[in-house]
Parts: structure tokens; sequence; C-alpha cells
């Protein structure tokens, strides 16, 4: 009986010691992952550069949306016409819907972002996304869209939707500008920024714009909006001292 014990005792502890061992070789190895990991995070959490500022409207025309007759399904659509909101400006002169960006600065996440289409609007009508980004187009509506995706001239998708709930996924990996339309009802218009880099915002109602986590540097602080075109500023990114930017349009 004592033999017994003796070697069940002497089995516990060669298991035992065993374990140790692998638990101690998995251990070295999840220090090494978790150090590995830290080290990454790290690099991360101190890119703590800021780039921050407003769109501004300076010029002096007077800047006019147009109207887009309802011309069928005014049961969901509505009746009279819509408002094609190019320009939504603030009393302020705040620019609405400018895409500002950092080009090449680092991998983009790929996310899945909404576009919706309700009484027969796109919503949001502007989106900045990463690179290999999804865009998940939704019918909220009782009748049918067609929303069609073109890019460079091309028609990228073309996404029948006949019934609400309806939703279809597009990957969108070409960085520039897609313009969105629906092929049932003319006056829909949507946006979708595609964006080489991690680092992108779009204005809100005061032409405000956030863009955190910039590693510190020099950059080139891009600008697209659907009236206004293109623009471009050099910023300098520095640790800790947000860069304040205004972007004047006219
Ligand atoms: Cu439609």
């Amino acid at each position: 009986m004592k033999e017994v014990k003796a070697a069940l005792v002497a089995t516990l502890l060669s298991l035992s010691a065993t374990a140790m061992s692998v638990e101690e070789k998995g251990h070295y190895k999840f220090r090494y992952v978790k150090h590995f990991q830290s080290s990454v995070t790290l690099a991360k959490a101190t890119s703590s550069g800021i780039v921050e500022g407003k769109v501004v409207y300076v010029g002096k025309r007077k800047l006019e949306n147009r109207k887009k007759l309802i011309t069928k399904d005014k049961e969901v659509c509505g009746t009279g016409y819509k408002i094609d909101e190019v320009y939504v400006v603030s009393d302020e002169g705040g620019v609405k819907n400018a895409v500002v960006f950092i080009e090449g600065a680092g991998n983009p996440p790929k996310e899945t972002v909404k576009l919706v289409q309700e009484k027969c609007e796109f919503h949001p009508r502007v989106i900045a996304m990463g690179a290999g980004s999804t865009l998940e187009v939704v019918n909220n509506d009782t009748v049918k869209h067609e929303a069609n995706g073109v890019q460079d001239f091309e028609t990228i998708f073309q996404l029948s939707q006949h019934k609400k709930g309806m939703v279809d996924r597009v990957e969108l990996k070409k960085p520039g500008v897609v313009e969105v339309t629906c092929n049932i009802h003319g006056w829909m218009k949507a946006w979708a920024v595609v964006i080489d880099s991690p680092y992108y915002a779009v204005t809100d109602e005061k032409g405000s714009f956030k863009i955190s986590g910039l590693p510190p540097g020099n950059y080139k602080l891009r600008l697209w909006h659907e009236g206004f075109g293109e623009k471009a500023l050099n910023v300098k990114v520095e640790e800790g001292k947000p860069t304040s930017v205004v972007f004047e349009l006219r």
C-alpha cells in the first residue's frame, strides 16, 4: 500500500512537474507575445497627434441647392420636391459633409459602414471609409430602390432591392470617390469617399472635424466636397498639441 502511495505521489509529482514546465514554456511564449503586442500597442498609444479644425465658406456667391421633383412612389417618397443638399452651410459659414483626410499614412481599418435608403433618400449623404471596408446598403422603404455606385466613370455596383429590409454588402477596395444614385428615383444621391489611411473625418453641421491618433510628422491634409471640389493643406502634427486648421472655401 505504502509503495503504491509513493508511486502515486511520484507520478503526481512528475505530472505536476511536466505541467509546470509546459506552463512555464507557455508562460514564456505568452510573455513574449504579450511583450510584442504591448510594444505595438504602445507605439499606437503614443500616436496622440490630433488635427482638428473647420471648413468654412468665405465666398461671395449665394449658394443654392436645386429642387428635384418627386415623380413617383409618392406615398413613400413624399410629394412636391426634394432638395439636392450639395451645400449645407451654417449661419457662421461652417460647411457640412466635407471629407477631410490624410492619404497613404498607414493601413485603414476594415469596417462596415451603413448607407440607408429611407423615404427615398440616402442617409448619410456623405460617407468616409477606409479602403477595403464594406458598404452595407439597406432598404428601409416599402418601395424598390436600385442603388448604383460609380467610381472613375465605371459602375462598381448595382443593387436591386425590391422590398423593405433588404441588405447588400459591397467591399470598396479602390481609394477614390464613389457616387451613389438610385436608378429608380433620380433625386437620390450619396457619396462614399474611400481612403487609403485610417485618418479621415466628415465635417458636422458646424463644419468641424477632428482626426486623432496620428503619429507626429508632416502630412498633406486633403479635403473633398461634392460642390467645392478638392483642396489640400500641409500640416505638421506634434505630440500632445493639437494642430488647428481652417479650410476656406469660396
Ligand atoms: Cu430609389
